[in-house]
């Protein structure tokens, strides 16, 4: 079965994942991101010496001349249909022919680049056309089933923990998560999910987590719902796979990660994470006013040198109104707003300009 057959099934998929199919997934997972290439994600030094937490996809030596455009996720937030529909929106690919000239030479064949400028995401992706990265959350739907949680809530209260409104809210989280972990299988290299604050199974404190509760008892829900679903060796590897998210991906003109850095951060402690939990804590908690003076044009420096002018910080996380929202003097642009389906589409030529590179995948073309 092809990848977007495979996709479609499960967004349209009205079951849980059986439990030997998604521990299947969980697994094959897990073991790539721990251990992926080190060409753009460097090892850790320390412990176990897994996939550090820094996407670094800068050198000119390793990915040649011809930068790719990227386009930055915000929060999903169990909005499986958002992440359809950002699959199939057809996107502009200005150097089409330069890219599929560049590919042609070093020996791989890739015909029809060349016949249209227009290709949907997912398969621009697949063709290794764009980089494809979210900033996390893909978890919990928030205020837009307000009604939904309360409902679940009560009963969960009353002890019962798979009742009809938390059934529904689960199945929009695990197709979401479903989803994405076959996009990375399939794409290893070209789509990338980053850590948000809402990627913690265990609801635990510590190693850069807190627990989570907004409108019920999100957190704990999820945690016990998962718990009579599956089992606890699932519920093992999702958190395993969690702290092996990438909490920070740096392009050429551009740095990506789920909330506004909290302090100065540097390429070491960004790779050795796992050591340093409070750089996940300052990857993704952040919540607005609460950063450190230019955190971001420091942590900027720190990634991309001195060339770096032109960059951008693109995070989601603290919600926006409109399309985007910008802070560090402009140097941090927020794109999280929860009631739209917004992308950000970052051309690797020229600065990113929040009005016009901004795009919504919920309108028909
Ligand atoms: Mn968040």
């Amino acid at each position: 079965m092809d990848l977007k057959t495979e996709l479609f099934n499960i967004y349209r998929s009205e079951d849980f994942p059986e439990y030997d199919d998604f521990m299947h997934l969980l697994e094959k997972a897990l073991n790539l991101l721990e251990n992926e290439n080190s060409l753009y994600r460097p090892k850790e030094k320390y412990g176990e010496k897994f996939s550090g937490g820094l996407l670094d996809f800068c050198s000119e030596k390793k990915f040649g001349k011809e930068k790719k455009p990227v386009v930055v996720i915000p929060d999903i937030h169990a909005r499986e249909y958002f992440l359809w529909h950002i699959l199939n929106f057809e996107i502009e690919l200005e150097d089409l022919n330069k890219t599929s000239a560049s590919e042609k030479k070093s020996g791989q064949e890739n015909e029809d680049c060349l016949i249209s400028e227009k290709m949907s995401i997912l398969e621009a992706c697949q063709k290794k056309l764009i980089y494809l990265v979210c900033v996390g959350d893909i978890f919990h739907s928030e205020l837009r089933c307000y009604d939904r949680w309360k409902e679940a809530f009560a009963e969960f209260n009353r002890g019962v923990i798979k009742n009809e409104a938390m059934n529904q809210e689960m199945l929009e989280n695990l197709k979401v998560l479903q989803m994405i972990l076959k996009l990375k299988l399939s794409c290893p290299e070209n789509f990338h999910c980053l850590k948000g604050n809402h990627e913690n199974i265990l609801n635990e404190e510590g190693r850069g987590n807190h627990p989570f509760y907004k409108m019920a008892a999100e957190g704990e829900m999820f945690y016990q719902f998962m718990s009579e679903q599956y089992d606890d060796a699932v519920i093992y590897i999702l958190s395993c796979l969690e702290h092996a998210l990438p909490l920070c991906a740096v392009f050429p003109n551009l740095v990506i990660s789920h909330a506004e850095p909290f302090f100065e951060l540097t390429r070491s402690k960004i790779i050795n994470y796992r050591k340093f939990p409070e750089v996940t804590l300052a990857l993704t908690w952040t919540a607005n006013g609460e950063a450190k003076k230019d955190s971001v044009s420091e942590s900027i420096k720190n990634l991309l040198g001195k060339n770096c002018e032109n960059a951008v910080w693109i995070g989601g996380h603290r919600p926006v109104k409109n399309k985007y929202g910008l802070r560090q003097n402009g140097k941090y642009v927020q794109i999280h707003n929860p009631d739209e389906e917004n992308i950000a589409v970052v051309k690797p030529d020229r600065k990113f300009n929040p009005e016009t590179d901004i795009l919504r995948v919920d309108v028909e073309i």
